[in-house]
Parts: C-alpha cells; structure tokens; sequence
C-alpha cells in the first residue's frame, strides 16, 4: 500500500524530548510501528534548543529524569540543579540505553496534516518534502516550542548578533568582552543575565515586569549525596505522581491566614531555607487563592531580596514596595546570584514600563528618553506562545475542513487536554490545558504519556480506527478548567499561563489548574467508563 516516498506507520511521534521519547519507546515494546520525527539535530526537545549561557533546569536532578525501566540507576547528575549540557548527557544516556536514534528522523520538520478519512489515516508533511502515513499522529512539542519575539522596530538593522535564546546558535556566542542587551526577565532573561553578569564588559537588562525569583541553592552533588539520591529516588519518584505539579513537595494543607505571625513567618523562613520551588509549591495551601494570604508571602520575598541590592532605586524596580501582581501567579524562576550582580557597577537596569523602547538601530538600542544604548549582543528573553502555539503554527486540517488554530481562535478546547473535536486520531502529549507546563517534565511525559500509550493500545489492539472527543467534551472540559482557575488568583497577573503575553491571544488557563492527582482521576473515571466523550469507530 505505499509507494516509494509515503513512509506508513502506526504511530508517528512529533518531537524528541522527554513526552516524545516516552511514547516511542512504550510503544515501540508493544509491538507497535513508531517514530520520531525532530526538527533539531539531536535528542532533547527544549534542551536542544535552549543552549543559551546559564540555561538550567528549575527541578531538582534527581527528580528531573524517567522513573520507569530503572534507567536512573546508570545516572547521576553532577550538580542539584543540572544545566544544559548535563541534560543533554543525560539524552545521550537515554539513547544508549533504549536505542532510540535508530527510530527518529532528526532535522525533519513537521510542517502540516490533512486525514484522509477513506483510509482513517493522518497524512503528514515535512519541510523536506516528504509525506508520512500514519494511523494515529501523536505531537509531543512540550510547552515553549514556538519561541516569541516581540515587534520591536529596527530589530533587523541590528549590526551586531540578536538571538532568541530558544533559537541560540549551537555553537555557542561568546559574551566575553561584550556589551549585552537582555530583554525580558522570565527564566531566561534570569538565567543569561546572571552568566553575563561574570564575562561581558557590559549587561543592561530591560525588564516590563520584575521576576520574582527565588534562592536555588545550588550546590554540587557529592558521593554522599549520591548514596543518599540512590536510596531515596524511589519514594521520590513516587511522590511525583501524588503532587499538584509532579514534584516531591506539595502545599502545606494549612492556611497562613489561620497562623500567628511569627508561626506564618517560621514556616516561611524553612522554605527559603531549603530553597527551589518550595517557597510557591510547598507553601500554605491558600496563598494562590487569597490575596492577603499572598501578601504576606510577598513581604516576606519583598524584604529578603531588598536586603541584597545596594541601591534603593535598583531595590525598587526589582523588588517593589507594592507587589507588581500577586506573588506566585507568575513563574518565579530560581536565581543564584541575580540580584547581586546588579550591585557591580557593570551591570544596569531600564524599567520599560517608565522607558520603552523606541527602536533597535544598528550600533544598539534607543528607548523613549532619547539615550541609545551601545550594544554587541542582544538576547531576546522573551518568551513562547505557550502551550498551543506550537500546534497551532502547524497546518494540521481537521475533517470538517478548518486548521486547527482557525478551530481554536477564540481558545482552545481539548477533552482531557489530549484531544480535539474534527481531529479524529491526533493525540497531543503536554496538549492545552493539560498539566503541562505546571508539571515537572519528566513526571508528565510518564504519567500523562501512559495515558496516551494506554489509549493507542486499546484502540490499536481492538481494531478501531478512529478516535475523536466530541465538541461537547471538549467545551466541558474547557468550562472544567475556567471554573477551577476562577476562585485563584492567576488571572490576576498578564502571563503565559494565561495566554496574556501574546498580543490577541484568548486569555484562558492554557495549563490543569486542578493538579496533576486530580486530572489522573479525571482521565481514569472518563477510561473506565469507556472512554467518556470520546467517539471511536
Ligand atoms: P517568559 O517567562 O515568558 O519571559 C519572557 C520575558 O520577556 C518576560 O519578562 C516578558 O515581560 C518579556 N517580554 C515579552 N515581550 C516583551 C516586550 N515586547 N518588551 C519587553 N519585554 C518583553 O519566557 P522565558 O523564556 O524566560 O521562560 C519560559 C519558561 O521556560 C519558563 O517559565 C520555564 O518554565 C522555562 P513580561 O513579564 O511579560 O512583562
């Protein structure tokens, strides 16, 4: 049935990293024909791209690799929180161990679909040209693979190198020396500026909004604390699964309202102490939901990081008086040294909301009070379209004729955040309004990967052809996650969870605000009662 340039599959898997990975190999142990098809070069979904100075995971390491086939037991990483190169290392690890190269076809673009419904099968294309036949198309893009670059005026005029730190060169950018522009102060914008901060000559940071980051606590991992990982990895990893966002902490179940002062302050002072993400996830269970709660935690932040930055107008702009929206709703990112480095005399701060940017020109950067800025390097920090921008560039053609970004113009709707209405057999790994990007990586791609591998299966094993939720489905489990976003406070920060930082982009949740428990109970009751608002045939 196929000619010489239509390869034909079962399963055709869009993206090697952790979500893309689990599936081919699952699947791959079920008898299944599966591959991988990865526009990058090399193994690693966001950490092939993201190989920008400083680019570090946010998880522990321990807890930021698979739990299944005891694959942790030949690894360890060096550092608690691994960078970039570790990660990828530890890809290599995963393709030796699992031989996974000889399935993926890097360098190959997925580009676009249509189904054919006479043969129920996804027709798909590259950007080489070529067309795969698949009976069940699976994209597992992660949350942050379509990177954003603002419309800033003159940004093509720039003389010297502009990049997106998703889309760095592979061979790397030599800051040594330099004059650096970072614009944006999410994650990334954190991350370079902290790198720069150490070999550039000079580092200007353009921020809209503070980040209200975090201590890492970073440390190197020493035998004995390798022992000690070894040992209790498999209560860790079992932890994942039983947590709001697949960590091994969760929210303190007491409210902070309902504490004295010094006992509220006590509990907090631990959490900064043991530092990551416990002063958001392992805090009082009521501090994303009320705002004096939140304000507490606020202060509390407010102050320890004051105490670090010698000039109080620099204090000011990076950790105001007045929260900037409340603390949390945003993604702290984890620092090191980010607020230090501003006390070095080479390192500066625009507050773009007082002095925007007028204009790139070829030597820099000109902002509203008329000073152009000299720059060699301009690091676009800026972000994603999150969560479904990396569907929604794709030209994939649902049966009823429309593209999937026409059908979710106005937000999207996914039953179970897995699937979508007129796209019979498409399955999405970290899809919208799935767990996605409020999930440890690693955790998702098993536990929600197991759920996609359990559907194929039964679907591929009892002989159906086609899998597709209903429109229905599809609004209630919208109308699900807007009514459990609804009582916090996300909504009250302009964020990529919300969908806020692309301009036009619908303001909904775009990630599970139920918890990571709780959408598992959801998918299991909707599977024992046969696959609940889906239809298959
Ligand atoms: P983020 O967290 O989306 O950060 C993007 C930053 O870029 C953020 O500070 C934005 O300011 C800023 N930005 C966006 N557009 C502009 C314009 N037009 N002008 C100035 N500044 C702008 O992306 P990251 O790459 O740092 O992190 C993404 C995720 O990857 C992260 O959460 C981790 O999960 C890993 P804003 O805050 O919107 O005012």
């Amino acid at each position: 049935m196929t000619d010489t340039t239509t390869e034909e599959l079962d399963v055709l898997v869009i993206g090697a990293g952790f979500a893309g990975i689990y599936q081919l190999d699952r699947l791959r142990d079920l008898g299944y024909s599966v591959k991988i098809y990865e526009a990058g070069s090399r193994l690693g979904g966001i950490w092939y791209w993201n190989c920008y100075p400083g680019a570090r995971v946010d998880t522990e390491g321990p807890i930021y690799q698979f739990a299944y086939k005891d694959i942790w037991k030949s690894w360890e990483y060096s550092e608690l929180y691994p960078g970039w190169s570790e990660v990828r290392d530890y890809f290599d690890h995963l393709d030796r161990t699992l031989d996974l190269a000889r399935d993926i076809r890097f360098d190959t673009r997925v580009t676009g679909a249509d189904f054919d419904t006479d043969r129920d099968q996804w027709v798909v294309r590259t950007a080489d040209g070529r067309t795969t036949r698949c009976r069940y198309l699976v994209p597992c893009l992660g949350f942050a693979s379509r990177p954003y670059v603002p419309d800033l005026p003159g940004l093509d005029s720039f003389g010297g190198a502009a990049h997106h730190t998703a889309l760095w060169p592979q061979e790397g950018v030599d800051l040594t020396g330099k004059r650096v522009a970072v614009i944006g102060t999410g994650a990334s914008g954190v991350q370079v500026t902290q790198e720069a901060a150490r070999d550039a000559a000079a580092v200007t940071v353009f921020q809209r909004t503070p980040n209200l980051a975090l201590p890492m606590r970073q440390r190197t991992l020493t035998p004995a604390d390798q022992d000690e990982i070894r040992r209790e990895l498999p209560n860790r990893f079992a932890a994942r699964g039983e947590t709001f966002a697949g960590f091994d902490y969760d929210f303190i179940p007491q409210n902070a309202l309902d504490l004295t002062d010094e006992e509220r302050t006590a509990g907090y002072q631990q959490l900064w102490d043991r530092g990551g993400f416990r002063f958001w996830l392992a805090i009082y269970q009521d501090t994303l939901f009320v705002q004096e709660s939140n304000d507490h935690a606020y202060r509390f932040w407010r102050d320890k990081v004051r105490a670090r930055i010698d000039d109080p107008a620099l204090a000011e702009k990076l950790a105001p008086t007045e929260p900037p929206h409340p603390f949390g709703v945003k993604r702290p990112s984890l620092e090191q040294n980010y607020y230090d480095v501003f006390n070095q005399d080479t390192v500066s701060l625009v507050d773009l909301v007082e002095n925007p940017i007028e204009a790139v020109t070829p030597t820099g950067i000109t902002t509203r009070d008329g000073t152009d800025h000299p720059f060699d390097v301009i690091v676009l920090a800026t972000g994603f379209d999150s969560v479904s921008g990396g569907l929604t560039r794709l030209d994939i053609r649902g049966t009823d004729g429309r593209l999937l970004r026409e059908q979710w113009a106005d937000g999207v709707a996914a039953h179970l955040g897995i699937a979508t209405a007129h796209f019979p057999n498409l399955l999405f790994v970290y899809g919208p309004q799935s767990p996605s990007g409020f999930c440890n990586g690693p955790t998702c791609a098993e536990i929600q990967g197991e759920m996609v591998v359990e559907t194929l299966d039964h679907l591929l094993r009892s002989g159906a052809r086609r899998i597709e939720s209903t429109p229905e489905a599809d609004r209630e489990w919208a109308e699900h996650v807007a009514g459990l976003v609804a009582p916090t406070l996300f909504p009250k920060a302009r964020s990529w969870y919300m969908g806020a930082n692309i301009p036009g982009k619908p303001i909904q949740s775009l990630n599970y605000p139920g918890g990571l428990p709780l959408y598992r109970q959801r998918f299991d009751e909707a599977k024992q009662a046969g696959f609940a608002g889906f239809a298959i045939s």
